[in-house]
């Protein structure tokens, strides 16, 4: 047998050492924009990237379509579950996929003293050529005003300039109503001289816009009247058994990118469910596969073409794995040897494959850690499933308020075919726990503060975004004793609360 030197270690044995943090490094500067899907770095851009490093657990108790839509407007993405029928999977893909996405900058960000400057620098962050600015800050409100490309010219004069003076008034906008065909909204934008053209819908409530540069790229379809490219980004599971029918039903229903979901990923089905996709989709759908947990699993799944690679063995919550199988892996151990596997293949082939840090993130801290060790991108179950998008029933347990959040590996779930390994289907075994989390409240509130936390850690680190905290953030093991020396200490507590 082979040993490794090294015991596995996880988040929590690990703290950041602070590097110089320069006039730049404050947390509005600080992008957390990355790659979802693999792409020839250096050479081309990414075909999808997030703009924060979050994606929710393809799990029943977390990613629905009311989850998926609300981590969206964040700027992240979820994985709809696949232990369903494939029918009501891909109708929550479905649905997500009809949501609007607007393009609205929230009131809190925007009030009506922001000067242009900030309107432009919310525009370039979050990559809007307009910026719809509603009553209630959703994109169904009533529209109050827009701040267009063409607006942005006016900068060379100013940007100190109050953004109301740049608004359209609401009384004088030009809206075209929802049944305008693309031809038809063609003409109204050019014999306006516009740059976008807002579609209402009968009670005047902002759909979306049509752009002068999108009848370019559409002008074969005329009735092709659609915001294609602004709809919100949806992900899906999928199974290596059913993939030959459950693939062409999710693609069918718009899902932006699959993700094999499996305990184990190192194995021959993942390579079969991947080939499946490239012969009938050639590179078009997009695919991560996993869990792996070393160089060996990762490279092997990145050779037979999957767009990211998940890591992490029996980590989770809600995961008996370990003590079922005894198998596993530290997921810090884990973490920094695929990272360091995805660099050697990127030197070797110019392609760069994104790595996912699936499970195990207990405190806002180990996102940070997981980025530093070099996960592109986290994937989150107990964290989304504590809020009041997710799925699962609020109970009052002993006096508070809880969430249901169970595993995919448990009897409440019973989704075999994750761990599915060609057996006899009634010698099926439970590796996950049927458990309540602590709610938390809003997804929105949580993850604001959430990646404050992480911008302001990375500003202590001297970096304003994640390939650089990946390449200069130092990290050192702790020490069971400082572990100790960490937390508060010799002090007796006047009152509770506090915690991440
Ligand atoms: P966590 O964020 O709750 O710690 O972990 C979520 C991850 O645990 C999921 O993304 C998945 O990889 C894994 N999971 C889900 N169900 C089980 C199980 O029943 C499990 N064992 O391990």
């Amino acid at each position: 047998a082979f040993y490794y030197p090294e015991p596995s270690h996880t988040f929590s044995e690990y703290l950041l050492v602070p590097g110089f943090t320069s006039e730049e490094c404050i947390p509005d500067n600080v992008s957390l924009k990355t790659p979802l899907v693999k792409y020839r770095k250096g050479e081309e851009d990414c075909p999808i990237s997030l703009n924060i490093p979050m994606v929710s657990a393809i799990m029943q108790a977390v990613s629905n379509d009311t989850l998926a839509v609300a981590l969206a407007k964040e700027g992240g993405l979820s994985f709809i579950y696949g232990s369903q029928s494939i029918e009501d999977e891909a109708a929550m893909v479905r649905r997500v996929k009809s949501s609007k996405a607007g393009f609205v900058i929230s009131a809190s960000n925007l009030t009506p003293d922001a000067t242009l400057a900030d309107v432009l620098a919310l525009k370039e962050k979050n990559g809007f050529s307009t910026v719809a600015i509603t009553e209630d800050a959703t994109p169904t409100g009533k529209l109050l005003g827009l701040v267009t490309s063409r607006d942005y010219r006016i900068t060379r004069m100013s940007t100190d300039i109050p953004v109301r003076e740049f608004m359209t008034p609401r009384e004088k906008l030009i809206t075209a109503p929802a049944a305008t065909t693309l031809k038809e909204a063609n003409d109204i934008i050019w014999d306006n001289k516009l740059n976008a053209l807002p579609v209402v819908d009968d009670q005047d409530h902002l759909m979306y816009f049509v752009f002068r540069k999108d009848y370019a790229e559409h002008k074969e379809h005329p009735l092709a009247l659609q915001d294609a490219d602004k709809r919100y980004l949806v992900g899906a599971g999928i199974n290596s058994k059913d993939y030959a029918e459950r693939v062409p039903a999710l693609v069918e229903a718009g899902a932006d990118v699959l993700c094999i979901d499996s305990s184990e990923g190192y194995s021959v089905w993942q390579k079969k469910t991947i080939d499946f996709i490239r012969e009938k989709y050639g590179d078009t759908v997009k695919v991560g596969a996993g869990n792996v947990v070393d160089r060996e699993g990762f490279r092997y799944l990145a050779r037979a073409g999957a767009d990211f690679v998940k890591v992490g063995i029996g980590g989770g919550s809600i995961c008996i794995t370990r003590e079922t199988k005894g198998i596993g892996r530290g997921q810090a151990s884990a973490l920094i040897e695929v990272a360091a596997a995805r660099d050697e293949y990127y030197k070797e082939t110019g392609v760069y494959v994104p790595i996912c840090s699936d499970g195990g993130i207990v405190f806002d801290f180990h996102m940070t850690l997981a980025l530093a060790m070099g996960a592109d991108f986290l994937m989150l179950g107990r964290y989304f499933a504590r809020f009041d998008e997710s799925p699962t029933n609020k109970l009052m347990v002993n006096g508070a308020y809880v969430k249901e959040y169970w595993g995919e590996g448990s009897n409440r779930a019973r989704n075999w075919q994750r761990y599915d390994l060609g057996g006899k289907n009634d010698l099926a075994f439970e590796e996950g726990v049927d458990s309540y989390v602590a709610y938390a409240g809003s997804l929105h509130d949580n993850v604001e503060k959430s990646l404050y936390k992480v911008k302001s850690t990375m500003c202590n680190c001297g970096v304003i975004n994640i390939p650089d905290l990946q390449k200069n953030a130092k990290l050192t093991l702790v020490s069971a004793t400082s572990i100790v020396e960490g937390g508060y200490h010799d002090v007796t507590l006047r009152t509770t609360g506090g915690g991440q």
